[in-house]
């Protein structure tokens, strides 16, 4: 089953968003594998985002998800990594469709409220990079047998 990397960012954290974003995934009908409240180290940062470290707006991304904590999470089901990337929105919030969380919470680019890994290759990665193994949890529902 595939699994992809979850953050609720440091505005979505101080804007009480997480029960509203977990609501949302659980609702859709995926499975929450591993979450924790956490501050992202200024290394741990400069890994996630190695990617664009060119770009101009490295240094705004690094300082911003380091200056308070980030709800990350993993979530697991068919196709997770793609429909989130659809349920987050665009990048841009003020691209970003109505009924996406960006586009029913984001304001401005660089405090876009969640981040979601964006292939298989990124999901890996970033799994691995902010959790280790024991902190995933492996279990199916058992809720049709006692309700
Ligand atoms: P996404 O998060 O949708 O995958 P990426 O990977 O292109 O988008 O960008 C990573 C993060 O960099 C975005 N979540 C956003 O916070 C930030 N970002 C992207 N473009 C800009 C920009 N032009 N100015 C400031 N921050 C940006």
């Amino acid at each position: 089953m595939e699994k992809t990397f979850l953050m609720v960012k440091p505005d979505g954290v101080q804007r009480n968003l997480i029960g509203e974003l977990v609501t949302r995934f659980e609702k859709k009908g995926f499975h929450l594998v591993g979450a924790k409240l956490m501050t992202v180290t200024k290394e741990l940062a400069e890994n996630h985002y190695g990617e664009h470290k060119e770009r101009p707006f490295f240094g705004e991304l690094v300082d911003f998800i380091t200056s308070g904590p980030v709800f990350a999470m993993v979530w697991e089901g068919d196709n997770v990594i793609s429909t989130a990337r659809t349920m987050m929105g665009a990048t841009n919030p003020k691209d970003a469709n109505p009924g996406t969380i960006r586009g029913d919470y984001g304001v401005q680019v660089s405090m876009n409220v969640i981040h979601g890994s964006d292939s298989p290759t990124s999901a890996e990665r970033e799994i691995s990079l902010f959790f280790n193994e024991n902190e995933l949890n492996e279990y199916t529902k058992t809720i049709s047998k006692w309700v």
